[in-house]
């Protein structure tokens, strides 16, 4: 088993606890056994955008995929996508609150962008998996700055829609989850 270490958090969780004091009051279900896999803009049109990049698999055999993976190690996915960045904030709300064994996410365009999706991350007491289908780096030069990545414990890129298994692999591994 890898050992999980949590990514250290510098200025972000400082200002969380300040801005958030109440935060630790919140009580929720336990959902232990669970791993998020949210999914950003335009991965709804997986299989038919630009399938010379992101290839011919579809959204829905990317969900079979996690959830095969999952099932190997008894782990459970809660599989979600959206082209709007709230929802996805609130996606990670809900991780949080129902104590999610770990996210994986594909931020899509809103990787580049999103501060207020890397300020909601952090607010995870579970590791994050940054996953990109293609080699973001090998692209255009603004597809390598990641807000996501500075706040999660490991980034996959460029090996297609696997990245998604092995992510739930490498999540299993950190939180110790049977095989
Ligand atoms: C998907 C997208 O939609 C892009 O905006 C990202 C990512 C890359 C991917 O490779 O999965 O830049």
């Amino acid at each position: 088993m890898l050992p999980y270490k949590r990514v250290p958090q510098r200025a972000f969780s400082r200002r969380r606890s300040a801005a958030f004091p109440s935060f630790s009051r919140v009580s929720a279900a336990k959902m232990p056994n669970t791993i998020y896999v949210l999914n950003g803009p335009n991965l709804n049109l997986l299989g038919t955008r630009e399938p010379e990049i992101y290839g011919r698999s579809t959204l829905a055999d990317v969900e079979a995929l996690c959830l095969r993976t999952a099932k190997r190690h008894r782990l459970a996915v809660a599989f979600h996508q959206s082209n709007h960045e709230g929802e996805l904030i609130d996606w990670i709300h809900e991780a949080r609150r129902k104590k999610a064994a770990g996210l994986v996410i594909n931020l899509a365009g809103y990787t580049h962008t999103s501060v207020a999706i890397a300020d909601a991350l952090v607010t995870l007491d579970a590791p994050v998996i940054e996953v990109h289908i293609s080699n973001i780096h090998a692209r255009e030069p603004f597809r390598s700055r990641s807000y996501v990545s500075r706040v999660a414990s490991g980034v996959i890129c460029g090996l297609g829609i696997d990245g998604y298994a092995l992510a739930i692999i490498g999540l299993a591994a950190m939180i110790g989850a049977k095989d």
